[in-house]
């Protein structure tokens, strides 16, 4: 009774080093799945620099810039649905709650942008 006891603790033993081992291995693992997620963060921080914001109606930043044909990726954290409505009407695209999309800014000119949704939400385009 006690050997086996004994025989029990020691095969224990045994297990538990061959789990930390794979978890050691695993670590390793880990560790290449974060530079993984840091090389995506900074692709997504080069989207960033062309990103619009809807929260708390009203668009963030409110005014951007473009030189030539420019795409932003709007995304809506509000819990209504809102529209990126360019004042020429050339862009007219509506954006779910918690959704996002693309557009590409093309003007010549400046003009504004407005939430048909949300009279009061406005923005402008400038050209660089
Ligand atoms: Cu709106």
């Amino acid at each position: 009774m006690r050997k086996s006891r004994w025989f029990v603790l020691v095969a224990g033993l045994f297990a538990l080093s061959i789990v930390f081992a794979a978890c050691s291995s695993d670590d390793g693992g880990d560790g290449g799945g974060e530079t993984g997620a840091e090389t995506g963060a900074e692709t997504g921080a080069t989207g960033g620099e062309n990103a619009i914001v809807i929260e708390g109606f009203a668009f963030n930043p409110s005014t951007i810039t473009v030189s030539g044909p420019t795409e932003f990726t709007i995304t809506n954290n509000d819990s209504a649905s809102h529209t990126f409505t360019l004042d020429d009407g050339s862009i007219d695209e509506e954006i779910g709650a918690g959704e996002s999309t693309t557009v590409t800014v093309d003007v010549s000119a400046s003009t504004g942008f407005v939430c048909r949704f949300h009279p009061q939400m406005t923005g402008t385009v400038e050209v660089a």
